[in-house]
């Protein structure tokens, strides 16, 4: 399996709003090296770097405003003389405000995010347009016919909506990746999301299309973060409906009950005739992960490599979250080797 990687995201590592405090983000650049160490180890050698990143492409998933937005935002901080080292929002649009780009950084900060848990630093762009390019230049490969291919993206993206970062995420690296395979004539794309958190940016931007479907377990946003998408009850829009399938379930859930949800999800995946299938690849349902409530063991994820390879479809696996560093690279490589097997 062709992997993709760059290190340009080394040098971001925000802050984030954690219980209270301001901490250096769980989402750090050590789990890409220890993901990347584990593919080596394990005889992952087939890593290439990324094409340039396609404008325009991303422009379909993303506002452009937006995108100019986030290449922009931290050296307008810095030439506003802010003193925090990350640009960061205060104030968000919420119910009983309206909705209205407003001029200032400050105030558009609040409008093109939608939590306190990221911040752009001097060094988020590039991060962000690398982990893009990854999950591109790996649709591509499976666009030109290969079964399967890794993008080991670094910021995750699946929180990422068409217009608004948050939760780690800035631009959404899965959608850009079905979007590809989508204007490479794969008529029709599923996005199946297994991190532990609800890929709401996801859902967002396919949210109105019945082309890419998009389908995810995770835990009930009622208790978890994003709390405010990912229930049982949203079923896509306007041409979309149908298109959209969201499993919630209970903290602490373990193996069994987990991969009974996935079965529902991959007979949805069936019915809906997809041709190529986006893997958003989050193994934060980790037992010990530091942030998160299932309880999977690492023997879990070889078996859940194992059953996407039965699906039989060309997979593009895109790397989301995963917060137990220690574990991170086995547990990702996991999946890999479980499907090759
Ligand atoms: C991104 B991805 C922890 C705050 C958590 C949101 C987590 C975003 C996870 N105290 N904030 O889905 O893994
Ligand atoms: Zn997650």
């Amino acid at each position: 399996m062709r992997i993709y990687a760059t290190t340009a995201h080394h040098q971001h590592h925000c802050l984030e709003l954690d219980d209270g405090r301001l901490i250096q983000s769980w989402e750090s650049p050590d789990r890409a090296d220890i993901v990347d160490a584990e593919l080596l180890a394990r005889g992952f050698t087939d890593v290439r770097q990324p094409g340039d990143l396609d404008r325009l492409l991303v422009e379909t998933v993303h506002v452009p405003a937006y995108v100019a937005f986030l290449e922009t935002a931290h050296e307008r901080w810095v030439a506003e003389g802010r003193a925090g080292s990350c640009a960061m929002s205060n104030g968000w649009p919420a119910r009983r405000m309206r909705d209205i780009r407003p001029e200032g950084l400050q105030a558009q900060l609040g409008y093109y995010s939608f939590a306190a848990d990221c911040s752009i630093t001097a060094d988020t762009w590039v991060a962000a347009a690398d982990a893009a390019r990854t999950a591109d230049a790996a649709a591509q490969h499976v666009a030109a016919g290969a079964p399967s291919a890794f993008a080991r993206c670094r910021p995750p993206g699946h929180h990422a909506s068409g217009d608004q970062f948050g939760g780690y995420c800035y631009l959404n690296n899965a959608a850009v990746a079905a979007e590809r395979l989508r204007q490479s004539g794969v008529d029709r794309v599923a996005v199946l999301d297994v991190d532990y958190h609800h890929g709401n940016g996801t859902q967002d931007i396919f949210y109105h299309r019945d082309d890419v479907s998009f389908c995810s377990i995770h835990a009930d946003p009622k208790v978890e973060f994003p709390y405010f998408l990912g229930h049982a009850d949203e079923e896509g829009m306007d041409g979309g409906v149908g298109a959209n399938l969201n499993v919630p379930l209970p903290h602490g859930t373990q193996s069994g009950d987990w991969f009974t949800a996935l079965e529902t999800l991959l007979q949805w995946i069936e019915r809906r005739a997809a041709e190529a299938i986006v893997v958003s690849l989050g193994v934060d349902t980790f037992v010990d992960d530091p942030i998160s409530q299932f309880q999977l063991v690492s023997e879990d994820f070889i078996r859940l490599g194992q059953r996407l390879a039965r699906v039989d479809r060309p997979m593009v696996f895109v790397m989301e979250g995963g917060y137990a560093t220690e574990a991170l690279g086995t547990n990702m490589v996991n999946v890999l080797e479980g499907f090759l097997s």
